[in-house]
């Protein structure tokens, strides 16, 4: 098309849509972060000295002979990830003890100096090229603490970590999500001064500093920390977000560290920043791999459970796999990663309230239904079914806007309320509730209250085997 045409043309749509869309109703989030959200379920890896020490917190001396995995696979990772249905995965390139599994430039204390591969290795590098064979977006945690260094706690360390996160932001290809950490337990080896070294850690790091080259050098990255800005942590690491969660936070008042941690399930009310929530979760009691807990995998029910709990409340689902000694993922683990992911699919396989020419009923995210307080709508099933689970979406580019809702069926004489043992108060992103079944024809949705008129996305409803 010629160039004025095509800006006449998009003047023209963009005036139509703007005409038809209702307002959007602030805060917002960002493309990135919406496309974020869609991920849903994304994996986390915890690999590095610890494995081969059994611990959780290296202390930072460990000997770099230490670190020798036998069989070390990332595409192994990889496969099982991807049939797990995750989206992404994000691995610790540092964890506290200061170990880098990639070839830094800035520290001697790497892979490079193991006998891994005679130090050729690069972790981070074989993982993100595993990811990109098998269509995972690629993530990295990059611990702030660091119990190895000898300068930490000096002016110097923040130049070491931001100089390091640079060459991570500029080595490995795409980056989706930044993990910053704020665990610090003072304590540490730093360069054999065995001693506690407090930093404040609202100023310590230069956070604004880090998070401006994260975005300078990758633009569609979310960073993760305890007030975001592009994810919220939970506020607890078994994966559960509160039934009432909105993807707001009040930016100026979380910290990393931040002492009101339960806040954090819920998000703040009255936040002006769109911070969703990401639930962390081990698939192990531990993070990193313990031979001990070999028989303490997380069963199927239990993964089932923590999905519910966190992506069907308006979260994301960050589920970790500590890969073991040899450099994979333990069979113990995969088998039940894997059968949790068909479990999902099989009761949230089958649609009854599909119908294509509904924009709330199509299966489409971009198209949704205006519903204003109070005013029902119902929903056909094309013929008598069971159902146990009731799938909500709001169109979030938008903004969040549902306070509280009701779904009803219609038992045959009259409507009743279906009780999921939980409030039924935000929908955001998506809500799924889970209730004994009912056998009925017709189910009703009633917005009880709300910011503004409900862009309702999506309503779906499932019988569960
Ligand atoms: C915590 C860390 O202290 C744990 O070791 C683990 O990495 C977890 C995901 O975050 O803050």
């Amino acid at each position: 098309m010629h160039r004025k045409a095509l800006s006449l043309f998009f003047l023209l749509t963009s005036t139509l849509i703007a005409q038809e869309a209702p307002a959007p109703c602030p805060p917002l989030p960002s493309p990135h972060q919406v496309a974020w959200q869609q991920m849903e379920t994304y994996a986390f890896i915890h690999f590095g000295l610890n494995t081969f020490t059994d611990q959780e917190w290296g202390y930072g001396d460990v000997p770099l002979e230490k670190f020798n995995p036998s069989d070390l696979d990332c595409e192994q990772w990889a496969r099982v990830l991807a049939e797990a249905g995750m989206k992404g995965v994000i691995f610790t390139a540092k964890h506290h003890d200061g170990f880098c599994l990639w070839p830094t430039k800035y520290t001697d204390y790497s892979i490079r100096n193991t006998p891994y591969l005679d130090g050729k290795g690069d972790i981070v590098g074989q993982l993100s090229e595993a990811c990109r064979k098998y269509g995972l977006k690629f993530g990295l945690y990059l611990s702030p603490w660091d119990r190895h260094q000898a300068f930490y706690g000096t002016p110097l360390y923040p130049e070491y970590y931001i100089m390091q996160m640079e060459e991570l932001l500029t080595s490995y290809g795409d980056i989706f999500e930044i993990w910053l950490d704020g665990a610090n337990g003072g304590d540490g080896w730093y360069g054999g001064a065995k001693e506690k070294r407090q930093i404040d850690s609202r100023t310590y790091y230069n956070i604004p500093r880090i998070k401006e080259l994260i975005l300078r050098k990758q633009p569609g990255a979310i960073i993760f920390s305890d007030g975001g800005p592009g994810c919220r942590w939970v506020g607890n690491e078994s994966g559960s977000a509160n039934s009432t969660n909105w993807a707001f936070l009040r930016i100026g008042d979380v910290y990393p560290g931040y002492d009101r941690a339960k806040e954090l399930g819920t998000g703040h009310p009255d936040g002006d920043a769109w911070v969703p929530a990401e639930c962390d979760v081990s698939i192990r009691p531990g993070w990193f791999y313990h031979q001990a807990e070999d028989s303490k995998v997380k069963t199927v029910e239990q993964l089932v459970d923590i999905y519910y709990h966190s992506v069907g409340r308006n979260a994301t689902m960050l589920l970790n796999f500590p890969v073991d000694r040899s450099g994979r993922i333990h069979p113990n683990d995969s088998a039940n990663a894997v059968n949790f992911h068909k479990r999902i699919q099989q009761e949230l396989g089958q649609n009854l309230l599909f119908n294509k020419k509904k924009a709330e009923t199509d299966n489409d995210f971009e198209t949704y239904t205006l519903l204003q307080t109070n005013v029902p709508l119902e929903l056909q099933l094309p013929r008598s079914s069971q159902v146990n689970r009731l799938l909500l979406q709001e169109y979030i580019p938008l903004g969040q806007r549902v306070k509280a809702f009701r779904v009803e069926y219609y038992d045959g004489r009259q409507w009743q309320t279906i009780d999921a043992g939980e409030p039924t108060t935000t929908i955001g992103y998506k809500r799924i509730l889970r209730f004994p079944a009912v056998k009925t024809r017709r189910l009703r949705l009633t917005i009880l209250d709300s910011r503004a008129p409900v862009c309702l996305s999506e309503v779906a409803a499932f019988k569960a085997p």
